[in-house]
């Protein structure tokens, strides 16, 4: 079976672009794949997180993991302090890791812009993240679009690190969602929905209430022509809520332009609420259930045990192949 590996940073507010762009296929990977899903809470720290606050949205994002339906007896689910091999292997990659490269990530760019300096982990957070993928010998990693350029630098390192030692990494591949693979902001469609922007109607949160999912919905920028037709250049707004409305009602594009020829953006911004607040329902039930028990606690303590066993041979191995250590 191949190996999956995933991370969503415990910061809140998971959205629909999360869970469209990355836990959906979290989900849909688990049958035929031995998944592992991280809680990247050492990349959470790259920007300044209230201790408490932090701890706090671990457990959140842990339990709506398992609220969409990533499921503890499939799947390897912990937090990623937990498990020491990822600090470890990341010093050893951030040794392998150019500066240059790492200034051409978009990511970086974006975060550090007009600030004289930066915290140096925010710089080297790639090389974390490549060291999280190549702890697990992982073939496949489903992520959204926005991470394509960090996925492509984890393959370099691990390239070459290979052609450099004897063969150490597995070459991971990227799994990225055509559909749903970008989830736009509403008030903004050219910019990706964000857990970080400032106002809440960007975004719907998981556990967002109806009449938040509402408000946001019916808000939501479109443009002045009034026809719903999917066109990214033309019309980001209302291509945007087809996209959202598709992936989550399994309706193609095409069939629900028919379907609202002649009508307005109210008819279908209305519906668009209802099939929202229908198919988030029951992942908030659900996160209301595990968030608080004990079982959350023990799936993550038992998630990490797992993770730890083959982390301690990936680390072994590259030890041995960098001439690390005693060696016995
Ligand atoms: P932020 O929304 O604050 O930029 P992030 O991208 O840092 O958050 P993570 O929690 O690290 O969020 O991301 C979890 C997963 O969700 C990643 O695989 C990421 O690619 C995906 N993702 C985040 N935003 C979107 C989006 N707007 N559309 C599709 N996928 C997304
Ligand atoms: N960088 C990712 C989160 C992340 C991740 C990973 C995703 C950290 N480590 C390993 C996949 C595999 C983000 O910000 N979305």
């Amino acid at each position: 079976m191949k190996r999956v590996f995933s991370g969503v940073q415990p910061t809140g507010n998971i959205h629909l672009g999360n869970y469209l762009g990355a836990l959906k296929q979290f989900v849909e990977l688990q049958d035929d794949h031995e998944c592992i899903y991280c809680i990247v809470d050492e990349h959470a720290i790259t920007v300044p997180q209230d201790p408490k606050a932090l701890r706090e949205h671990i457990l959140d994002v842990a339990a709506l993991y398992l609220a969409v339906g990533v499921d503890p007896k499939k799947s390897i689910v912990f937090v990623q302090s937990d498990v020491p091999g990822h600090a470890e292997l990341g010093w050893v990659l951030t040794c392998q890791s150019y500066t240059g490269e790492l200034s051409r990530m978009t990511q970086f760019k974006d975060k550090s812009k007009n600030k004289e300096s930066a915290p140096t982990g925010l710089f080297t957070y790639p090389v974390l993240m490549a060291a999280d993928i190549l702890l697990y010998d992982t073939d496949i990693v489903p992520v959204g679009n926005d991470q394509k350029q960090h996925i492509e630098l984890c393959r370099d390192i691990a390239t070459r690190v290979n052609n450099k030692y004897k063969k150490t990494f597995v070459i991971p591949e990227g799994r990225y969602l055509k559909e749903g693979a970008r989830i736009m902001a509403l008030d903004d469609p050219t910019k990706k929905m964000s857990k970080s922007a400032e106002n809440i109607h960007s975004r719907i949160s998981l556990l967002d209430d109806p009449a938040k999912i509402k408000k946001s919905i019916m808000k939501a920028t479109t443009d002045s022509d009034g026809v719903v037709k999917f066109d990214v250049e033309n019309k980001p707004g209302i291509s945007n809520l087809l996209n959202i409305y598709s992936v989550l009602s399994g309706i193609s594009v095409e069939d629900l332009e028919a379907k609202y020829e002649g009508k307005g953006y109210g008819d279908f911004k209305k519906d668009l609420v209802e099939v929202t607040v229908e198919a988030l329902a029951p992942i908030r039930s659900r996160y209301e259930e595990i968030r608080h028990s004990e079982e959350l606690i023990e799936i993550l303590k038992d998630g990490a045990q797992r993770a730890d066993a083959i982390a301690q041979k990936t680390m072994a191995r590259v030890k041995d192949h960098f001439g690390l250590g005693l060696g016995r």
